[in-house]
């Protein structure tokens, strides 16, 4: 009897103490067998690695213990035996394929290329939180995973605001971390042109600057900030982002916008406009009848010319051309475009614009580099190898798919984006371009479009976010626009769709993961308190349960009175009874406040008693 009982009470503790801990990846892996026991990561550890490639991800891990925890672990080469976090490199499927083994005895990662680094991007979000602790306890779990789509993008549009060096490299850190693998560096557009071109410096000294900016909301006439703006890069800070990108296994793809969004540089090079100018750089958003004029040869050379010079820096596969949002009408008016189009026996504008764009295509694909385009190229005939990046919609990525071309799915219905503003009332959200696109919504969107027939779905290379920044003038706020919308999206770009599971996702992981950058200087969003949703109630009681904080270790504060909830507000107590007198109503406010102190906006819900 004393051995059963014995028995039961070891296997009572065993269970207890070797229960599996939550596997708290974004994205999801594909594949994850939690395991019974824990690894104890301290200074007693060893970190491995079997040659160059891995020894350059062991010294990632070894500063990231360092900087999160202040332990300070030994490298060495090719470690066997216990109490050992190896980086191994061996092919385990495809260059961004990896696995991840954690027993009590050791911890394996192993893979190559990427797979090798998102394998460490794992690891480290399985660490605890951060803070000095002398022991890192990381569940046992065993991790096969790769991702659902080859191309996994963020963009940015660094004309409209320009952000600094530093920046861009932060933000390629935190794509990065998230397994994304495509940077879009949209560069020019018509407030501004943010790349140095030798060959026409006038670009950069005269285009890098515009005269004023709109302040607040775009309406007209609006108010100016009667303050010149403006910034550049050299040639020699963008191969930094390259060489920097490179190291994170993320491609920089540039932009260079034509025929439309060319405001910036007509200012600089007027004589590339139809009328010859003069132009003056956008201070105000939106799209601009000044476009490049596609009857003189001049504005070809000239493209040429800076493409040469594109080439030459990034040694991306695919060069962004552009095509969106070209309006036609100074084209109607222009001789030059008018002959070009008799001249080639095209039917009208939008074969012109078909024309231009085939045109670079060729010289881009002379280089060995193809094109990638707006899904206006479509229009007037589609380039015969470009890919199509879908922003209106998911039609123009349909119609490529059908016509046998790559696509880029990154359709502002899907959530992708990231300048919507996320949270259904504007006064509640800082100043934004409109829209709405929330995590979840990113999180329900599946990136093969149902519509598309089955045989055609493999044109479908992945989908990308957008970051638009009319409305973003500073990094913070670039940050608080992603963050935590870039969970979700790479998880739709990682993950195979089969598990979806929008409550496990938000309540658990990217809870989670919030409560790790609550730790940083990271902006985020605090998302609003789940389980609850601005109503209105007609009843004499009401009953408010079932909240959920969006961030672990945040808690939810109330107030009745309709004033905003603080931390200084009474704490949410599980379970809320509001009684609403006869002809009287109850405002109930809820709001989460994290850790640091961030804080959601509040949700409300007003409860009215129409009896007399
Ligand atoms: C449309 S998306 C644009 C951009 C704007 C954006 C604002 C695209 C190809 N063109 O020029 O910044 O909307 O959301």
């Amino acid at each position: 009897m004393r051995s059963f009982l014995l028995g039961v009470m070891a296997l009572f503790t065993s269970t207890v103490l070797l229960a599996q801990q939550p596997v708290n990846i974004i994205p999801k892996p594909n594949s994850v067998e939690a395991k019974t026991g824990e690894f104890v990561l301290n200074s007693t550890t060893l970190i491995s690695y079997d040659n160059a490639e891995s020894k350059r991800i062991a010294e990632l891990f070894q500063s990231y213990v360092n900087n999160q925890y202040g332990i300070n672990l030994k490298t060495a080469e090719k470690k066997s035996g216990k109490n050992v976090v190896r980086f191994v490199t061996a092919a385990k499927g495809g260059d961004e394929a990896y696995q991840l083994e954690v027993s009590p005895q050791g911890i394996d990662v192993t893979g190559v290329k990427a797979g090798l680094f998102y394998g460490y991007q794992s690891l480290v979000q399985l660490l605890p939180l951060a803070g000095k602790q002398a022991d890192l306890k990381v569940g046992a779990v065993s991790i096969k995973d790769e991702p659902r789509f080859g191309y996994r993008g963020l963009h940015l549009d660094v004309s409209r605001h320009f952000f600094p060096l530093e920046f861009v490299k932060k933000y390629i850190d935190i794509l990065a971390s998230y397994k994304l693998n495509v940077f879009h560096w949209h560069l020019t557009d018509d407030q501004g042109w943010r790349l140095e071109i030798k060959k026409y410096p006038k670009l950069t000294e005269v285009g890098g600057f515009r005269k004023q900016t709109l302040i607040g909301n775009y309406k007209q006439p609006g108010d100016y900030d009667n303050t010149r703006y403006g910034g550049f890069y050299t040639q020699a800070e963008a191969r930094e982002v390259v060489a920097y990108a490179k190291e994170r296994f993320v491609t920089v793809i540039p932009e260079i916008e034509m025929p439309g969004h060319a405001l910036a540089a007509l200012q600089a090079y007027p004589e590339l406009g139809c009328t010859g100018g003069p132009y003056d750089a956008a201070q105000t958003w939106g799209v601009f009848d000044e476009v490049f004029c596609a009857g003189k040869d001049q504005t070809f050379e000239f493209l040429q010319g800076v493409l040469d010079e594109v080439i030459g820096i990034f040694p991306s596969e695919y060069i962004h051309v552009g095509g969106d949002e070209c309006p036609k009408a100074e084209w109607k008016k222009c001789p030059h475009c008018q002959k070009r189009i008799k001249d080639h026996n095209l039917k009208d504008e939008h074969e012109l614009q078909s024309y231009f764009i085939q045109r670079m295509e060729k010289y881009v694909n002379s280089k060995g580099r193809k094109i990638i385009g707006w899904d206006e190229i479509l229009e007037g005939g589609l380039a015969p190898n470009a890919t199509v990046m879908s922003w209106r919609g998911d039609a123009g990525g349909i119609a490529a798919a059908n016509e046998g071309h790559d696509v880029i799915m990154t359709p502002n219905s899907y959530g992708l984006y990231l300048d919507h503003k996320q949270g259904p009332d504007k006064n509640r959200e800082p100043l934004s371009i409109g829209g709405y696109s929330t995590m979840e919504i990113i999180y329900r969107a599946d990136p093969v479009p149902q519509k598309l027939e089955e045989s055609k779905r493999k044109y479908i290379k992945g989908i990308q976010g957008n970051l638009w920044t009319e409305y973003i003038e500073t990094p913070a706020k670039v940050e608080f626009m992603i963050l935590p919308r870039l969970f979700a999206l790479s998880e739709i770009a990682w993950t195979n769709p089969a598990g979806k599971n929008w409550k496990e996702f938000s309540e658990k992981r990217a809870a989670h993961e919030l409560a790790r950058l609550d730790r940083t200087e990271t902006r985020y969003r605090v998302p609003e308190v789940y389980g609850l949703k601005d109503t209105v109630i007609y009843a004499s009681e009401y009953t408010v349960r079932g909240l959920k904080s969006s961030v672990e270790g945040a808690k939810i504060y109330y107030t009745l009175d309709d004033y905003d909830p603080s931390e200084l507000s009474l704490e949410f107590p599980g379970q809320l009874k509001i009684t609403v007198p006869n002809g009287s109503e109850r405002v109930f406010k809820a709001t989460v406040v994290t850790p640091s102190g961030r804080k959601s906006n509040f949700v409300r819900v007003q409860i009215i008693n129409t009896k007399k």
